[in-house]
């Protein structure tokens, strides 16, 4: 079921996009035929393993040969081939079970959600990157170098866990528009920047504050300067915790160019459509943020349940704030085969937004009976946590791990499917998997 692009389908479909897509490479005009950017050339040689020597005279359009006749799937920009890309304009590509098997996760292995075109890697100078503070509710308006907030601020490094709003949504019936994730639209890591708080502070809040906005250097699908693909916020309460950073590094590296490269906002455990990326305004407001997709059915679900189908007004969604508790298995991959007598070891992570998870418990008679996992603590607040048991099996034959997290509200993953709603967000079901014992 997997959907992987191909190197080939990619280059079948569309050549110059291919080429723009893998390497950055724009098509110039006909006198600078064949012209391949730096980057691009960079980003083709690490491909390849080593330097492209002639690069000049490599026709646009076509595959090296050297990953032709490969069975690489197609690669996003630093990611791992096994990413599941679901879509290529705008990119999105979700990770695996078996791959978020790390405590943090790495930059290669995090998801991607875009909801318009990057700003092009070769046009983003580190030296001149700047973010602007203004707004109504804010005293004055500050402008800040990329250098000047890491040095002017103190630096923190928080494990955070970001999820999409609509990882899941893969699952819901009547389907609901929008990228099909199933569950790998999550990812936690280490982010280093600066507090948001120690930042709007400098600048001056005014009393009437209630929200922050975004806004990042990416461009809305249409092409269309005027419109934003994205720019999203959250209460003034949510930007002044410790938690909430502007950051620009990812386990200790840049951020990786398609997490949002040199700058973002992150906010651990709320839907990580708040965690604007390539960021270069934030805007202090005096009423709800008004920006793209904050209003609408946008990252809202019916105030109050629905049955599922239900057409719900638009005065009647409620903006999501905490995510719910979630728990993934990452080992083993699905399908496992052991031998009977063997002891299954498993494991995986769990994560309930604002707040810490209490239990993960698994079950192999299809939810008949639970037993407890061993659940470490969160490395810090929005951290997930990673759990492990061992599994013992009765006899041969095909059974199922079911994992299920309850968080300190004592708040418990649905078995099959949370309340139905018009966009297919927050669907924290229970993650299993399919083990076989063999004699
Ligand atoms: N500038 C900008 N910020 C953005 C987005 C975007 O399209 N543009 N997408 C948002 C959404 S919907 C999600 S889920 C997260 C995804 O972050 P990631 O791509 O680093 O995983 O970024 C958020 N921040
Ligand atoms: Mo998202």
């Amino acid at each position: 079921m997997k959907k992987k692009i191909g190197l080939h389908r990619l280059y079948g479909e569309n050549p110059k996009k291919a080429d723009q897509l893998l390497w950055g490479r724009t098509h110039g005009s006909s006198s600078r035929r064949g012209f391949l950017k730096k980057s691009a050339l960079a980003a083709m040689s690490m491909a390849l393993g080593a330097e492209m020597v002639f690069a000049e005279h490599f026709p646009e359009g076509m595959i090296p040969a050297g990953l032709a006749f490969s069975e690489e799937a197609f690669q996003l920009p630093g990611k791992h081939p096994n990413l599941v890309v679901l879509n290529d304009k705008p990119i999105n590509a979700e990770t695996p079970p078996y791959l978020l098997d790390d405590r943090q996760t790495p930059g290669n292995l995090f998801f991607v959600r875009n909801n318009g075109i990057p700003p092009k890697k070769e046009d983003i100078d580190i030296q001149q990157w700047t973010l602007t503070i203004e707004g109504e509710s804010a005293k004055v308006k500050k402008t800040y170098k990329l250098a000047d907030l890491k040095a002017k601020f103190k630096n923190y490094t928080y494990h955070l866990t970001l999820e999409c709003g609509g990882n899941g949504r893969k699952e819901f019936n009547p389907p609901a528009k929008g990228n099909q994730w199933s569950t790998g639209a999550v990812g936690c890591a280490a982010f280093t920047g600066v507090r948001l708080k120690d930042v709007l502070n400098d600048v001056g809040i005014k009393p009437d504050a209630v929200y922050i906005g975004y806004y990042g250097e990416d461009t809305h699908l249409s092409g269309d300067p005027q419109k934003d693909p994205i720019s999203r916020g959250v209460p003034i309460e949510k930007a002044m915790e410790d938690h909430s950073l502007i950051a620009w590094a990812m386990n200790g590296e840049d951020l990786p160019y398609l997490n949002g490269y040199p700058l973002r906002l992150v906010f651990g455990g709320w839907p990580a459509s708040t965690s604007g990326k390539w960021l270069s305004k934030i805007v202090i407001r005096n009423k709800e943020h008004d920006g793209t997709k904050m209003k609408g059915q946008a990252y809202r679900v019916p105030c109050k349940p629905v049955a599922p189908g239900t057409k719900v007004a638009d005065e009647d969604m409620c903006i999501i704030e905490s995510m719910p508790v979630k728990s993934l298995i990452t080992y083993p991959k699905s399908g496992a085969t052991i031998r009977l007598h063997q002891q299954l070891p498993i494991r995986g992570h769990a994560w309930a937004g604002e707040w810490r998870v209490d239990q993960v418990a698994y079950s192999i008679d299809f939810g008949a009976s639970w037993d407890n996992g061993m659940l470490e603590a969160p490395v810090n607040k929005y951290a997930w946590q990673h759990f492990n048991a061992k599994v013992k099996f009765p006899k041969r034959g095909y059974y199922e791990v079911w994992v299920r997290a309850t968080d300190e509200k004592g708040k418990s993953q649905p078995m099959l499917l949370p309340g139905w709603n018009p966009k297919g967000y927050l669907n924290n079901a229970c993650h299993r998997i399919a083990v076989k014992i063999i004699s």
